[in-house]
């Protein structure tokens, strides 16, 4: 079943409560590859912080919640219980950041950019939410990301 996609060239987006998903999407891997990590944007427009405390999908056995840390020079990777979503912030997963790992994956073949897959997130307050991810070549542009505004 696939929630609500929107037209090209607009940012996907899913509501959950006061949470907004943004852009989840995964990157896709050469064969082989034992892992497959998912980036998205979380964004709470509540009063009261959130967190997301775990996720699972149909096409893997395990998924973690990960976090890049930066040790004496050296890049390293590290499972996290839970990842908060300030009141009227935000929180990012992306590359060399929060991220989702999937283990133990379940497919037949590698995924392939313009596949989708299903994604449940868990929140201790806003609940459990199911979002399509976009395997892409690589990351989505925002439109509203602002990265270069003055
Ligand atoms: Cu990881």
């Amino acid at each position: 079943m696939l929630l609500a996609v929107a037209a090209q060239g607009e940012v996907r987006q899913y509501k959950a409560g006061d949470l907004l998903i943004v852009e989840p999407w995964a990157q896709e891997l050469p064969p082989n590859a034992p892992t497959v990590a998912v980036y998205f944007e979380l964004r709470n427009r509540g009063l009261d912080n959130d967190t997301l405390t775990s996720v699972d999908t149909p096409i893997a056995g395990d998924a973690q919640l990960h976090q890049h840390t930066s040790q004496d020079g050296m890049m390293k990777m590290q499972q996290v219980q839970g990842v908060t979503i300030p009141a009227s912030g935000h929180a990012v997963f992306a590359p060399m950041a929060f991220h989702v790992m999937l283990l133990d994956l379940k497919l037949s073949s590698p995924l392939q950019a313009g596949q989708h897959f299903p994604l449940t997130l868990h929140f201790a307050k806003a609940g459990d939410f199911v979002v399509e991810v976009q395997v892409l070549t690589q990351a989505p542009v925002q439109d509203d990301a602002g990265e270069h505004a003055h």
